[in-house]
This record gives structure tokens, sequence and C-alpha cells, in this order.
């Protein structure tokens, strides 16, 4: 892959040229650990498992604000007035960044790419403008789109949700950015297409007709893959679960709603879903078992990573450190068979107090060391450690005889009560979780 050291006429980040990796022993804090790109884990490189995406949201365009507090975050691409000459130097800044991070892919949504014009037709162009720069980018630093996507949100318009707003002119208006967002994935051979709902929920049942809106809410996802079909996007579609925030409570509350209501409606041939890790802990589950409920399905789609803080009951979207965390995780896609068009999005943001530019790079280093390593451990634990293979065996009585009947739904529920009666009392057999997670710790 051909590697820039910047692009534009400014260097963004002058205090860091390129992350390489030094292994364990450095005391380097901006080089790698344990992300070594070409490294071989099993049958790819570690480039090739991880696919590791950076998010253009959190990274260029959040800048440090809470419900406390604004800004502490100063960047230099803001410095332009005029708001396109603004998205030229952030964009610059991005592609910048990426190359010297040394990441494949990235990842948008319209808004933090394009500023929003006076009507439809000039936020449109103002995309399109913002997309013929990003092609070039692309072209010249080898950066390729893991996904793009549609901020229909953030805008106050969108208070009362995007496709399933009581008011079709607001649904209308989430279709054109949805459409543009569509048609700007696709001229930058985006591989992936996301729905995160934002305030596609409800507030209050007391004024929302819920089945109304979840219908609306299948209809554009109908229309925008109908749409993307026909102008030539063959990637995957994707819908982000999240349970609340910041609505009361989301349609798209986590994995196993969201593959009902894909399967429901039809649309499980065309999408997936891409699961995020903070969005995961919010549902009251653990990252590994939404990734899990997708796999089992087929239909894990891609990962947003990040973490939420264990006593903060919101979504914090800090960068993934955790390593049992990344173990638990990377189990789950190798035995999914990987990521397919997937990847690993880091959809986090450095803490408020983190206000040094060389911030930016130390997170999604601690991040990619993380899933590097968890990578590892994992590989280790299926190949060598025999994880699987002790799963496996708790479920052998159902390999032959009347297991496998009853597998292949040829027994009634008389025959399970003739066999009770057959074999009798049965002395149970021990789930072994203790070894297993020992297990685990042994291989970390
Ligand atoms: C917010 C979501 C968002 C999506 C993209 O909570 O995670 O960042 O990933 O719209
Ligand atoms: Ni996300
Ligand atoms: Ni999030």
């Amino acid at each position: 892959m051909s590697r820039s050291i910047f692009v534009g006429d400014r260097e963004y980040f002058p205090g860091v040229k390129s992350v390489p990796f030094e292994g364990r022993e450095s005391d380097n804090p901006l080089a790698f650990k344990f992300y070594d790109s070409d490294k071989v884990v099993g049958d790819k490189t570690m480039e090739e498992h991880l696919r590791f995406a950076v998010c253009y949201w959190h990274t260029f365009c959040a800048r440090g604000s809470d419900p406390f507090g604004g800004d502490t975050q100063v960047f230099a691409w803001d410095e332009p007035e005029q708001p396109m000459a603004a998205a030229r130097a952030k964009m610059d800044a991005a592609f910048e960044f990426f190359t010297k991070l040394g990441v494949p892919y990235y990842c948008f949504h319209d808004r933090d790419m394009a500023p929003e014009g006076a009507s439809v037709a000039e936020s449109e162009q103002n995309l399109a403008t913002m997309v013929e720069l990003a092609a070039e980018r692309q072209q010249e630093t080898g950066m390729k789109l893991l996904w793009g996507t549609a901020n229909v949100f953030s805008h106050p318009r969108y208070m009362n949700g995007a496709a399933t707003n009581p008011e079709l002119n607001v649904v209308a208006h989430a279709g054109a950015q949805i459409k543009a967002a569509l048609d700007a994935t696709v001229a930058l051979g985006g591989e992936n297409y996301v729905f995160w709902g934002g305030r596609e929920g409800y507030v209050s049942l007391f004024n929302s007709n819920t089945a109304r809106e979840q219908e609306h809410l299948a209809r554009m996802l109908q229309m925008a893959r109908d749409y993307g079909r026909s102008i030539g996007f063959s990637g995957t579609f994707l819908v982000e679960p999240k349970p609340m925030e910041p609505t009361k409570h989301q349609y798209d509350f986590d994995a196993q709603t969201v593959i009902g209501f894909l399967r429901h409606h039809g649309l499980a041939g065309d999408f997936k879903v891409n699961v995020e890790a903070n969005h995961a802990t919010l549902a009251g589950h653990s990252f590994a078992h939404e990734l899990r409920m997708c796999a089992d399905a087929g239909l894990l789609g891609s990962i947003d990573a990040n973490r939420g803080d264990p006593q903060n009951g919101w979504d914090t979207d800090q960068f993934p450190t955790d390593l049992y965390d990344a173990v638990g995780a990377m189990l789950q896609v190798l035995e999914a068979g990987g990521l397919g068009s997937g990847g690993l999005n880091f959809d986090a943001r450095t803490r408020r107090e983190s206000t040094d530019m060389e911030d930016i790079f130390l997170g999604h280093i601690g991040g990619m060391d993380t899933f590097a390593r968890g990578l590892e451990v994992a590989h280790a634990l299926i190949e060598k450690g025999g994880l699987n293979r002790s799963r496996d065996a708790r479920y052998d009585s159902f390999n032959d005889g009347q297991g496998a009947q009853f597998e292949a739904g040829e027994l009634k529920l008389e025959d399970l009560r003739d066999l009770a009666a057959a074999v009798g009392e049965i002395s149970p057999i021990s789930g072994k979780q203790e070894q297993v997670e020992n297990l685990i710790n042994q291989y970390i």
C-alpha cells in the first residue's frame, strides 16, 4: 500500500511522522507494542484480520465538549472561517492522520465531511465536492472507505426522529440525506453502509405510535436498499444496535432485536449488524455476547470498537484497552470466520482532559495494540488451548443415536419421556467453567 507522509499544504501533526512497530520492550509511547501489520496469525496477516478504521466524527469533529461544558480541544483544521475551507482542512488533517497511523480504512457521516447547506441541493453539492477531494486523497494514500452513513440525528429537525418521525416532511429530509450519503459511499468504493438509529425510538409512549414508527423504519431501510442496489452498491448494509441515548428507548435495542427486525422485514439478505462494544454494555450485555448472537445468526457485519466506563451509565465511547474483553471479542470473530467486508472501527474519542495533539495517536495505538494482542491470544486459545474442543465435547450426546434424532426433529415429547424412564436418574456432568477461565488467563 502506498503511503504519503502528509497531503495538502500543511502538516497538522508535525510531532509524529509514522507509527512504527517496535515490540513489547519499546518505551516509545508512539510505537506499536503488539500490532505488527504484516505479522501472520493463522491464515492471514494482522492487517487482514483486524481491518482497522478511524472514524471521522470523534477524531476530527469532537472537541472535548460534554453536557456540562464546551470544547477543550483546539484543532488547527478548525481555523478557516469559511465552512467549506474548514472541511478541506479537516480532510487534509484526516488523511494525514490515517496514513501516519497506518490504518487501511476510515468511516464518516455526511455532515462530518461536508457542512450542511442552506437547501437540500446545496447540502448535496457540498458533499459531492468533498467526496471528489476524498476520492483524490484515497488515490494518493491508498486509504479505503469501510463505511459511510448519514447523520440524521443532530439537526433540530430530527428531534422527534428521522425515519420514525411523525411528520412526513422530516422523513423526506432523512431520505434525501440517506440518498446523498449512499451516492457518496458508492463514489468512494465504500464496502458497507451503516444505519445507526440516532433518534429512532420513543421518549414517551403516551404520544408515540410505536407500531407505525417501526413500520416506517423498515420502509426506509427497504427504500435505501433498493436505491443502493440500483446505483451499484454491492457492499453490506449494516444496522448498529443501541438500547437508549439519545431517546429513552431505541427500536434497535440490541443485536437480537435487530436480527428479529431484519428477518421479519425481509432485510436479512442485504443487511447485517454493526456491533458497538459500549452499546452492548448499555443494553446489559457483554460485547462478546452481542458478537456471538450475530455470528449465530450469520449476521455479524462489522464492529465499532470502544468501551464504556463501568461506573458511568452512558455512551462514553472510550478507546478499548481491556485485553480480556478484546480476547472475548476476537474469539467470536475468529469462530465466525472473520469480519468479511466489515472491520474494527474506532468509534472512540480521547477524553475531554486529553488536549495534546499526540493524544489522538495514543488512543488509537492503544486500541490497535489491544486488539492485536486479543487476536493472538484468541488464536492460540483455539489452536493450542483447545477451548472450543472442550466446549463442543459438552454436546457429544447429540452427535448420534437419539440425540441426532432429536436435533433432526425426529423425536416426539413421548420419546423423551420414554428415554428418561429408561436411563433413570443421571449424574450431571461438570460445566468446568473455572477450568476454561483459568485457560484464558494462562494464554493472556
Ligand atoms: C453513536 C453511534 C454512532 C454510529 C454512527 O452512539 O455509535 O457513532 O456509529 O452513526
Ligand atoms: Ni457506533
Ligand atoms: Ni456509541
